[in-house]
């Protein structure tokens, strides 16, 4: 069985971490995988990237038994090879991921879901910056991420004591986007992706290039950007649709293009 699931349909590629008698822990196979089927969703037909874990776990991290395991990776090529890339190739994709966190998410697994563009958590989900208990500082760009997300010192508490964050909590705080009830969680988590699969999908990539930039950018400069960046929105065909549906009354139909 493959430890990642991958099915385009609709525009929508749909990944699925799949190990779930581990939590969906990454081994290096795992993690090789998903970097190379997020280098497939480069394709126009993909138009957004639906994220989510098999089972009753988003993902649990690191596999801890290769770690420990003499003919692993070994902890030199962890960051820069497994993890490192799959951060960079999510925020670098020009398309909108969806991490539909389904169950518990923790390390890795956390730090891996919050980079992504819209995060939506089931009820029973939780996040935990796991990392401190086995004595490791977060990584997948959690240090980054996290204290934009809510702030430094909820963030640094959260990491140095490694508590469970349950998917209400993580809402209320702005760490995640949504939390909807179990039974509804992957029908409105899917019906998010199915939007953002039908919007000017240039347009979104845009927007994520233009937030990339604001993390390390003054405000003048940043509007120098935005100014550079609607310039290549405007000159898209969806952008042309928009406005021209907009007058003539009726709904646009994106192409993504
Ligand atoms: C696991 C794991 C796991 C293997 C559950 N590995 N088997 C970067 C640089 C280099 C090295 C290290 O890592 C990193 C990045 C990281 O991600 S570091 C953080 C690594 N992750 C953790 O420390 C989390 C460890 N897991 C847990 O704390 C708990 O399992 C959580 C809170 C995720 C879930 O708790 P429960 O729902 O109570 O499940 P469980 O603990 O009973 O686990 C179920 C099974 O899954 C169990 O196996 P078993 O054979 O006994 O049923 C666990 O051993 C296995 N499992 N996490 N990371």
């Amino acid at each position: 069985m493959s430890s990642i699931l991958f099915e385009i349909r609709d525009a929508i590629a749909f990944i699925t971490l799949n190990r779930p008698e581990k939590l969906n822990a990454f081994n290096r196979e795992m993690a090789l995988s998903l970097q190379q089927k997020l280098d497939d969703c480069k394709s126009n037909e993909v138009r957004c990237v639906f994220l989510t874990g098999a089972g009753k776990a988003f993902s649990a991290g690191q596999d801890l038994a290769e770690v420990v395991d003499p003919d692993g990776p070994g902890m030199q090529r962890i960051l820069s090879e497994h993890y490192n890339p799959i951060v960079t190739r999510i925020r670098k994709l020009e398309m909108p991921v969806v991490a539909a966190v389904n169950g518990v998410a923790a390390g890795a697994g956390a730090n891996i879901a919050l980079c992504s563009d819209i995060v939506v958590a089931a009820e029973s989900a939780s996040f935990i910056q796991a990392f401190s208990k086995i004595g490791l500082i977060p990584d997948s760009g959690g240090t980054f991420v996290l204290p934009r997300l809510i702030g430094w010192q909820k963030a640094s508490a959260l990491m140095m004591l490694g508590e469970k964050v349950p998917a209400k909590e993580a809402e209320r705080i702005g760490m995640i986007y949504k939390v909807f009830g179990d039974d509804v969680f992957m029908e409105n988590a899917k019906n998010i992706a199915k939007f953002l699969a039908a919007m000017p999908t240039k347009g979104l990539a845009l927007t994520k290039q233009a937030l990339n930039m604001s993390f390390s950018s003054g405000f003048e400069e940043q509007l120098h950007d935005e100014d550079i960046l609607q310039q290549r929105a405007a000159s898209t065909e969806d952008y042309k649709e928009g406005v021209n549906a907009f007058i003539e009354k009726r709904i646009p139909k994106f192409r993504g293009i």
